[in-house]
């Protein structure tokens, strides 16, 4: 098993309730060991590993009213 870490794009995050919301349930979600969303660029990162999987954090951000538009294009 290895650790995956993924970038989102959640256009519905605008503020720090948002954040904070997303950062509180999907840290719940078991296998995942990181969240972190962010305010101005409407991204969250996760890093996970089994037994999480995308489909899991998904659903549960779209559940939460969150849901993913699409990977984070990169701008680094
Ligand atoms: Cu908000």
């Amino acid at each position: 098993m290895s650790m995956s870490t993924v970038k989102y794009s959640v256009p519905n995050i605008s503020c720090g309730h948002c954040v904070h919301t997303i950062q509180t349930e999907v840290s719940e979600v078991k296998g995942v060991q990181s969240v972190k969303a962010d305010q101005g660029s409407r991204v969250v990162e996760i890093t996970f590993d089994a037994p999480a999987t995308e489909e899991v954090i998904k659903a549960l951000l779209a559940e939460i009213n969150y849901p993913v538009a699409g990977l984070a294009v990169n701008l680094n």
